[in-house]
């Protein structure tokens, strides 16, 4: 099953990934934990994202590209994924689909998590108190919601258009929403 994973930052899309993972057996892929992987490692890819994920902007799309179609290529997405964070704007969008074109891998399901900006904020806020992650601080949480506005919103169109999107509350406990998650994909 391959399976794109859409919503605005503190919507609960890496949270239930890590689960749907386990139920699934596929991997799960997030752009965000490579990026954070190549900053802590400190590679080359990592310094230059580093004050970018820092200031809540998108890292530029050769280096996420690069990087995923590399994450891809390895042997335990053959059968499968759950991306997360990944595409954040239609350009990485219409990447993903010749990718998946190119080796014949079309996407079977996007889902889309839905919360209350509002709620957002809050969850992030948590976060940044209980895991001190830079780039939850209010300045660049605020940055990202953004982003997300004019940039990432339109992939959901994209995703709309070309029929398939599913919508998901995702408002509730975590197994609430992870079992909306699965009657979505009918799992
Ligand atoms: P990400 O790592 O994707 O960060 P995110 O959008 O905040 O999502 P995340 O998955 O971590 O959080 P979740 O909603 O699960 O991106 C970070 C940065 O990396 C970006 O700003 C950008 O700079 C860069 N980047 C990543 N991908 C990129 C790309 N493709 N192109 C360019 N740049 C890219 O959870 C948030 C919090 O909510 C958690 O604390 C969780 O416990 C809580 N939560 C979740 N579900 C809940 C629920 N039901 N109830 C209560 N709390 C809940």
């Amino acid at each position: 099953m391959r399976i794109v994973l859409l919503g605005a930052p503190g919507s609960g899309k890496g949270t239930q990934a890590a689960r749907l993972k386990t139920r699934l057996d596929i991997p799960h892929i997030s752009t965000g934990d490579l990026l954070r992987a190549a900053v802590t490692a400190g590679t080359a890819l990592g310094l230059r994202a580093k004050a970018v994920m820092e200031s809540g902007q998108l890292v530029s799309d050769d280096l996420v590209l690069g990087m995923l179609e590399e994450r891809l290529a390895q042997e335990d997405a053959r059968g499968g994924f759950i991306l997360d964070g990944f595409p954040r704007n239609l350009a990485q969008a219409e990447a993903l689909d010749e990718l998946l074109t190119r080796i014949n891998q079309p996407m079977d399901h996007a889902l889309q998590l839905e919360v209350d900006p509002e709620l957002l904020i809050e969850r992030l806020a948590s976060r940044a108190q209980a895991e001190g992650r830079a780039d939850d601080t209010p300045e660049t949480v605020r940055a990202r919601q953004q982003v997300y506005q004019q940039q990432t919103a339109p992939v959901i169109e994209h995703y709309a258009r070309r029929g398939g999107l599913k919508r998901v509350d995702g408002v509730g406990d975590l197994d609430e929403v992870y079992e909306r998650l699965l009657a979505a994909l009918g799992a």
